[in-house]
């Protein structure tokens, strides 16, 4: 039986590996994408999540968010993914279109419709999740879970306390780590251990065929930014996401309780993990700090196999 999950992404490198990766997948049944904006504006992650999508013959209802977080400006980062949001392959112009619905409608109407409960798969700053869940609050029950990307135990990658996509809406991170539902946390703390090596890249272009070679060119374009900061490879941020939904064996968790700062003047958007239980509060969140990565990088080499 596979699992129903909805992916809401900023595509993004990362995030168009991890869409492709979760479509390959026999294990899970990808209900709908919706759109946040975050690694580039709104315009532009909608425009490369058809674009990817597409090229890889993938149909599926896409859906756009809103233009900026729930509070804040938007923060975008064309240092990491360039000037589109998904600089590297040249990819054609999209046949599929987004649909009429705003992303949390799209939400609201598959998990209403779904018998059964869906995992939502957030790889992007949480502002589509957390109107979800404030605009359709009857719905929260039908969430099973939420594995997202974001955070940190320790450290951060936009500031030296907060990791990008929470430090983009941490109000709608706040909401979402306060709802109730049983949440899987790919931090930091695991994505900088997702590496990929020189070596896995040929692996991935050598199966050969359009997608691969495609994927192969988004991993060249990201090694730069990532070479540059004195990374051995890049870190494969958003697939852990998915990957720990395909297989839960793949990270090894801890249940923590965690906490998002919304006020702080050198630590805004950190997600505070309880790490030694301190407060001895309710262990919201399922940590992940490990990851085999060997069998990440065989899954993800399987996973463009699929589109040959
Ligand atoms: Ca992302």
């Amino acid at each position: 039986m596979r699992i129903p999950v909805i992916i809401d992404c900023d595509p993004g490198h990362d995030d168009a590996i991890a869409l492709l990766l979760a479509f390959a997948s026999e294990k899970l049944d990808v209900k709908a994408v919706t759109i946040v904006a975050g690694n580039q504006t709104q315009e532009k992650t909608l425009n490369n999540a058809l674009k990817v999508l597409s090229f890889a013959g993938v149909n599926v209802p896409v859906a756009k968010g809103d233009d900026k977080p729930l509070m804040r400006d938007l923060i975008i980062a064309p240092e990491v993914h360039g000037d589109s949001g998904l600089d590297g392959p040249e990819l054609p112009e999209s046949n599929l279109k987004a649909c009429d619905m705003l992303a949390i409608e799209l939400i609201a109407k598959v998990v209403r419709e779904s018998d059964k409960k869906i995992t939502l798969i957030p790889t992007g700053a949480l502002t589509n999740i957390a109107k979800f869940l404030l605009c359709y609050p009857e719905l929260k029950e039908k969430i099973e879970r939420i594995s997202l990307m974001g955070g940190a135990c320790f450290g951060g990658n936009w500031s030296p306390a907060a990791e990008f996509n929470i430090l983009v809406d941490p109000e709608a991170a706040d909401i979402v780590f306060k709802s109730g539902i049983p949440i899987t946390m790919s931090g930091l703390d695991v994505t900088h251990k997702a590496l990929i090596y020189d070596e896995d890249v040929e692996r991935i272009r050598n199966v050969g065929g359009k997608v691969a070679v495609m994927v192969a060119e988004l991993l060249d374009f990201f090694a730069k930014f990532h070479m540059d900061m004195g990374f051995k490879g890049s870190p494969l941020h958003d697939p852990c996401a998915v990957a720990w939904v395909i297989d839960p064996s793949i990270l090894t968790t801890k249940k923590l309780h965690v906490d998002i700062e919304t006020k702080g003047e050198h630590t805004l958007g950190a997600t505070v993990v309880d790490y030694y239980d301190v407060l001895k509060k309710e262990k919201n969140v399922d940590v992940a700090f490990d990851i085999d990565r060997e069998r990440f990088v065989d899954m993800l080499v399987e996973a463009v196999k699929y589109y040959n």
